[in-house]
């Protein structure tokens, strides 16, 4: 595709941003480029139930994301509750308490106990060390979430399952697009889950997909998600309306051509912080891990003793300014009413964990934040005047 028509479909970055600075704001083609899919729409009158955007999306994605099957979804937690179906996971899953509340939320669904693990204090996703010791015989997956995009520990995650006979699912909500050493860290794991929210890096308003190793998973998750059905007559499990439209499978479809780009600038956003924040003592920027590709989805700091201003207090700060950074995660997962009674939520049972919570802050970084704002951002940080 020529540079030029693919400026026309993305313009945002063209495009001046209000004044507000968000921590993210979709990256959307433009209107003119979407009519086309719509009028299709309106012409055919196929609105779901695997149309041929559908049908076409899934192809696509496959293709992108170089994962063998993907089934769409209506979102990632949909997703997640059907993956869990999928595999028949039954007693108590090991998962991590830094995560949004969809992780544990989708266990809770099932009818299955979260069984709260600690997170590495450099990577923030689950401490593959503290596995084995929350194992019981209930124990039948482990749930682990690439956080921020930044792919877990796989392979001794890999080798702890495959020893206890555990299943893995990954909550891969932030990890679109994102390749490890050995290829697209979807492919690790029985099953990975993603999300095309508004708020992530790849969107289709709403949405999401799980990505399977093979046709007969795809084939059961396909049933799952209508209602159990395999044809007209026959429904086989208590399935749910998991489908996504043909709306979201048109927008995915014209989001796959502008995704390179938008992951570049998310890229140039990323390196700008971290010069800007390189001597900023007290704050700590995340390492990338494992990443060949990373997708730059989120950008966390953390707000360490030695930095002048407590975090709630640099919140605060960064909001009068009109700077809608976000503390995700906080509260931990563990921390709600639902959770906190389990005695994997113990106070000292995921001590990196609650630090890390109080330390966060994820600051803006969407492909139309240009790069005075962001030296907005990082003059917040820097200047002296508490
Ligand atoms: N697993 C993990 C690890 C996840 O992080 C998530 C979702 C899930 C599972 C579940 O995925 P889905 O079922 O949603 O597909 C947001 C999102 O609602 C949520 O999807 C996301 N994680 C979570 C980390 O963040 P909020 O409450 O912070 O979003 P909200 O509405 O405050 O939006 C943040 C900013 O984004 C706004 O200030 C402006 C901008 N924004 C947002 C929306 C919705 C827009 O510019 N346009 C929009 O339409 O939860």
């Amino acid at each position: 595709m020529k540079q030029t028509s693919l400026l026309t479909k993305f313009p945002l970055a063209a495009t001046r941003e209000p004044e507000t600075i968000y921590v993210t704001r979709p990256e959307l083609p433009s209107l003119e480029a979407f009519i086309p899919s719509l009028q299709k729409i309106w012409d055919s009158k196929i609105l779901t139930n695997g149309g041929p955007f559908h049908q076409e999306f899934e192809q696509k994605l496959c293709e992108y994301l170089g994962v063998n099957q993907i089934a769409l979804f209506t979102n990632c937690t949909i997703g997640l509750v059907t993956a869990l179906q999928a595999l028949r996971i039954t007693g108590e899953v090991i998962t991590t308490p830094y995560s949004f509340v969809a992780t544990a939320h989708s266990l809770l669904w099932n009818g299955i106990k979260p069984v709260f693990v600690d997170i590495d204090p450099e990577t923030l996703n689950l401490d593959p060390s503290k596995i084995e010791a929350a194992i019981t015989p209930q124990t039948t997956a482990i749930m682990p979430v690439h956080c921020y995009g930044h792919p877990c520990d796989v392979e001794r995650i890999q080798a702890i399952a495959d020893i206890y006979g555990l299943k893995v699912i990954y909550d891969a909500a932030h990890a679109f697009g994102v390749q490890c050493h050995c290829g697209s860290v979807l492919n690790h794991g029985d099953l990975s889950v993603l999300s095309f929210h508004a708020t992530k890096a790849f969107t289709t308003f709403e949405g999401g997909a799980i990505v399977c190793p093979d046709e007969k998973s795809r084939q059961r998750i396909n049933h799952l998600k209508n209602f159990g059905f395999v044809d007209e007559v026959t429904v086989v499990a208590p399935g749910i309306n998991g489908k996504m439209s043909e709306f979201n499978a048109a927008l995915g479809l014209l989001q796959l051509e502008g995704i390179d780009r938008a992951i570049a600038l998310r890229g140039a956003i990323d390196k700008r912080y971290r010069e800007g924040l390189r001597k900023v003592a007290g704050i700590r920027c995340l390492q990338p891990v494992d990443e060949i590709r990373s997708n730059y989805s989120y950008f966390p700091i953390l707000v360490q003793g030695d930095y002048p201003l407590s975090r709630d207090a640099l919140y605060q700060k960064f909001r009068d300014n009109d700077i809608n950074v976000r503390r995700y995660f906080y509260p931990l997962i563990s921390d709600f009413p639902m959770y906190r009674g389990l005695p994997s939520a113990a106070h000292n049972n995921l001590p990196v964990a609650r630090k890390v919570a109080q330390q966060v802050l994820c600051l803006p970084i969407y492909p139309g934040l240009r790069d005075d704002q962001v030296d907005r951002v990082i003059g917040i940080l820097t200047e002296r005047r508490f």
